[in-house]
């Protein structure tokens, strides 16, 4: 995906390392970042910045509704987004698809500040095709989150058109769905296509940029689309011991992560 690009981290031990039926797992030990996650090569987290991923990515689409009670994530097998979800108490059931249990596997054994994501009494677990899942589904949720991993290998399929038409017809209205939607420096064909598909489907389409150090580029972007609520404002208030257990996102934030570089802004708007 980053041809001639590359960062560094120093491993101090390989933890695991198998094929599953999907992919190639492999989890490090780094010398600075934790714990690091790494599927088919491509780095999927770390634990010293996986939470402004996995806080923006849940808390942008949860804060946007005004109350949302029926959730649904897509990928994201680490359980960090399924984390971030169970600080919601409005939220009354989480139905999960993941393609690779393993992936689920490991995070449960070796990573139990993600993997504690599925002890959550509301989350209901479906391994299997995430496009085939979303295809069955009718007005069915508030928010879908899809935690896709990128446009090669399992993941390609959520980058499709076919796809985003499933999330909206699987959507009740007023719904929102939030999207990992790549690098406005490293992806820019798969930003525009996103944005694209996504302002053709819905009524209201935004899209966040975020820090992630340890992502292509160093940030990566979550493309929302919504059925009726504004997306760039929280839609409710945040209360304290819920701030409290946050690292990265802020009433403040949600909005700042809307407002682009210029070159971002005109390829959002001419794709
Ligand atoms: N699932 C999050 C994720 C996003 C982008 C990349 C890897 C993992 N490259």
């Amino acid at each position: 995906m980053w041809p001639g690009v590359a960062l560094s981290l120093e491993i101090m031990e390989t933890i695991y390392s198998k094929k599953s039926k999907f992919q190639q797992i492999d989890l490090y030990q780094t010398r600075h970042h934790g714990k690091m996650l790494v599927l088919d090569g491509i780095i999927q987290l770390t634990e010293f910045d996986e939470f402004t991923y996995q806080e923006m990515m849940t808390h942008l689409p949860l804060f946007s509704h005004p109350d949302p009670k029926s959730v649904l994530v897509i990928g994201g097998g680490d359980g960090g987004v399924l984390r971030e979800i169970g600080r919601h108490d409005v939220v009354e059931k989480i139905d999960f698809c993941e393609i690779d249990e393993a992936v689920i596997a490991v995070s449960k054994k070796f990573l139990p500040e993600l993997g504690c994501g599925f002890d959550d009494s509301r989350v209901n677990v479906h391994i299997g095709d995430g496009n085939a899942f979303i295809q069955k589904k009718i007005n069915a949720y508030d928010v879908i989150i899809v935690d896709s991993s990128d446009p090669i290998g399992p993941g390609e399929v959520l980058f499709k058109k076919a796809f985003y038409e499933g999330l909206k017809n699987a959507l009740k209205p007023g719904g929102i769905i939030a999207t990992q939607g790549e690098s406005i420096f490293m992806h820019q064909e798969w930003v525009g296509t996103l944005a694209g598909i996504t302002r053709e489907l819905f009524l209201v389409q935004a899209y966040a940029n975020i820090y992630v150090p340890t992502y292509p580029g160093g940030n990566i972007g979550i493309c929302m689309g919504s059925l009726g609520p504004k997306l760039v404002t929280p839609a409710r208030q945040i209360c304290q011991s819920i701030q409290d257990q946050l690292k990265y996102y802020t009433p403040q934030m949600h909005k700042a992560a809307f407002v682009l570089p210029y070159f971002a802004e005109k390829l959002l708007k001419e794709s």
